[in-house]
């Protein structure tokens, strides 16, 4: 009995950490303004002080995807490291738009170096 509880223990820890993600929002371009970190296991709304008011993006080098309505709704765009436009969401038509995060899907392939921008 107790070994199914340890296991259980660490099967959740390793499933939950395999969606985790964190970034830093800020309400202007080029990580420059007021900035708040979230983090999360899943979908997260972003409080109110930052709903529609986000500008730039650091993923702190993982992916996670934005999305335009609460709950993970809506236009969506996905920041991991390579991809464009981290420090100004206006180049992805999503500046002020942000409303809630989420993670990227699991096993997501790598993106060749040779495509990185
Ligand atoms: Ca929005």
């Amino acid at each position: 009995m107790q070994c199914v509880v340890i296991f259980s223990v660490v099967l959740s820890a390793v499933l939950f950490s395999a969606d985790a993600w964190r970034a830093t929002l800020h309400r202007d371009s080029g990580f420059r303004g007021g900035s708040i970190d979230v983090s999360g296991n899943g979908c997260v709304n972003v409080g109110k002080d930052f709903n529609d008011r986000t500008s730039s993006v650091n993923t702190h080098g993982g992916c996670i995807r934005i999305y335009q309505h609460g709950n993970c709704l809506g236009d969506m765009k996905e920041l991991f490291p390579g991809s464009a436009a981290h420090d100004n969401l206006r180049a992805l038509g999503f500046n002020d738009k942000l409303t809630s995060i989420g993670p990227c899907p699991r096993r997501r392939r790598e993106v060749p170096y040779s495509l990185r921008k």
